[in-house]
This record gives structure tokens, sequence and C-alpha cells, in this order.
């Protein structure tokens, strides 16, 4: 049987309101620079490039104070609701939907749209060094890119987000996991205890190791390995001495081996259906320190998208 063709939209998302570092917003196109797109091609993939968001200045509001602690939610809102759209049609057409932000605030946009195909039947593998899943009342620093997750999982006190009014909660918190945690602040310790969400830390993956620990991550989400997976991938999960042009550094990180192992075991399901790399800020760090996160960056998706598969 003819394999069916693999086809990929890149979605350069260059949304950088979610947190206050500049920079972010221009790694789509550094990333695609350095060959991203060819390199699939390569793979064997067709590439579709997507540059509705490379420039979100269209659907910045004249007027954006801030709401309680959070900044800038009008503009993060209009954004991801674009963003999930593009995803959507991506995805509706059989695509995998890689987006290349950006900050993670992207991800209320990303997963909105891969929801809205494949339902709540989506699992999401969020590898991160953050838990991303602050509140309204919880945020400490208002910087949206810490709150997609309370957003996607309509935990966001009684009323919606202002600029967030149209998500709608597919994503189930049983369908949710983490890998590599290591910097969670205490709210969100207390909202994933009280949702019961399945987080693996940094601490698992030195007791464990990594090979079980996507494992069990897999088999909490995906048990039979037949459901749809989204990958989130912000590049503060790894080690700041392997991914250091990051705005939100944690030591204590995932390796260059572990992280591409996590792209592999999610390759070799045969089910990634979206993909985001997020948080590489080609204006942090020296020339060395960006070469090295952009390349970790391109073949981290690489891995994803089963260039290592045999
Ligand atoms: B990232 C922090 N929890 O809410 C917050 O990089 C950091 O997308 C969020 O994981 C880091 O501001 C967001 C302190
Ligand atoms: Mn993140
Ligand atoms: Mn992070
Ligand atoms: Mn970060």
């Amino acid at each position: 049987r003819i394999a069916p063709p693999k086809a990929v939209g890149i979605i350069a998302a260059a949304l950088s309101a979610g947190q206050r570092k500049s920079g972010v917003d221009t790694a789509p196109i550094v990333l695609n620079e350095h060959g991203l797109s060819t390199q699939l091609e390569q793979l064997g993939w067709q590439v579709k490039v997507n540059d509705m968001l490379q420039n979100c200045e269209p659907w910045r509001p004249e007027f954006d104070p801030d709401v309680g602690r959070i900044k800038e939610p009008r503009f993060v809102g209009a954004v991801n609701k674009a963003l999930a759209e593009e995803v959507r049609q991506h995805c509706a057409r059989g695509e995998l939907a890689l987006t290349l932000g950006g900050d993670h605030s992207l991800a209320v946009g990303t997963i909105s749209g891969s929801t809205s195909v494949y339902g709540d039947e989506l699992c999401v593998v969020w590898v991160d060094a953050h838990s991303d899943i602050n509140s309204f009342e919880s945020s400490p620093s208002g910087n949206l890119h810490g709150c997609p997750l309370a957003i996607l999982l309509d935990l966001f006190s009684d009323k919606p987000l202002v600029g967030f009014e149209w998500v709608k909660p597919i994503l189930k918190k049983e369908r949710l996991v983490y890998i590599g945690l290591r910097d969670v602040d205490e709210g969100e310790k207390r909202i994933l205890r009280e949702n019961n969400i399945k987080a693996f830390s940094m601490y698992d993956v030195d007791k464990y190791g990594i090979g079980k620990v996507v494992e069990m991550a897999l088999d909490h989400v995906n048990p039979a390995r037949t459901l749809p997976i989204h990958l989130s991938f912000d590049v503060d999960a790894l080690d700041p001495t392997v991914a250091p042009s990051t705005g939100t550094p944690v030591r204590g990180g995932l390796t260059f081996r572990e992280g591409h192992f996590i792209c592999e075991e999610i390759a070799a399901t045969g089910q990634l259906v979206a993909m985001d790399l997020v948080e590489v800020n080609p204006s942090l760090g020296d020339k060395v320190a960006l070469e090295q996160t952009v390349k970790i960056g391109c073949s981290l998706v690489r891995c994803a998208l089963g260039e290592t598969l045999l």
C-alpha cells in the first residue's frame, strides 16, 4: 500500500505580546532562514509555508489596557483567534500543523485549532520547564505565555478573559501531560493538584529515565497510541546550556538527547497532527548561543517529523 501523502503547513506566528522580551517574534523567520522548510522537504514532506501571522501588527487594538495584572489580553486574544483558524484549516486538510513561535501564549490558538478538528480525543504533550497554567488570579507576572493551559481548560475564573471569549474548552484535562517541569508557581501547583493533571518533572526524568517517562506520559494520555497528538514544545524545557536563547531559562533541564528522544517517541506513534515550537528568542545571547538554539529547534522538529525513524 502506498503511504498517504505527507504534507505539513508551517505557520509562522510572530507573537511576542504574551511576554515582555522583544525578539521572540523574529524566530519563525530565523528558523526558516536556517533551512527548516527545505530540511522537511528533504525528509519527504510536502511543505506549505503560511505567513498569515508573520506580522501580527494588523491585529493590535488601539486600546488594550491591563485586565487585573494581565497584559495585552485583547491583542494576544485576537492573534490567537486568527491562528486558531489557520491551524484548523491545515488540520482539516489532513496536514500536520507546525507552528513556529513566538511566545507560548500562541498555544491557545494552535490547540483551539487542532481540537476544533480532532475534538476531545486530542492529546497534548506539553514539554516545558514551566506549567503555563496560571489563571487570572494566580499569574505572578501578568504575562499570558504563563497562562495558555488555564485558558484552554477554562480555569480562568467564572467569566472568560477579555479577548478570549471565542475559546471553546474542548481540550480535556485527562488528555494533557507535561514533561520537563522544574519551575512551577505555587498557584500553579495548586491548580495541577486540584485538577489531577499528570506531570513529569525533571525529578521524574532523573528518577525513571527519559525512556520510561515518555512511555508513562503516553500511557496516560494515549494508552493505545491511537489518538491524535499535539506536541507543544517550549525550548526552555531544554537545559540553558543546550538552548540558551530563550526568555525564561531555568537550570537543570533536558539534555540534547532527552529533548530529541521525546520527539522521536512521538514520531514513532505515527499520531502527531500538530506541533508548536516556541520561545526561541534570537535577540538573547551571543551569536554562538543563537546558532545553537536555532539548530536544535530545527532538529527537534525534524525528529518529531520522523527524521531519525529507521
Ligand atoms: B513559558 C511564570 N510562571 O507565569 C509566569 O516560557 C513564567 O511559556 C511563565 O513557559 C513562563 O510568568 C512561560 C513565572
Ligand atoms: Mn511555555
Ligand atoms: Mn517555559
Ligand atoms: Mn519561556
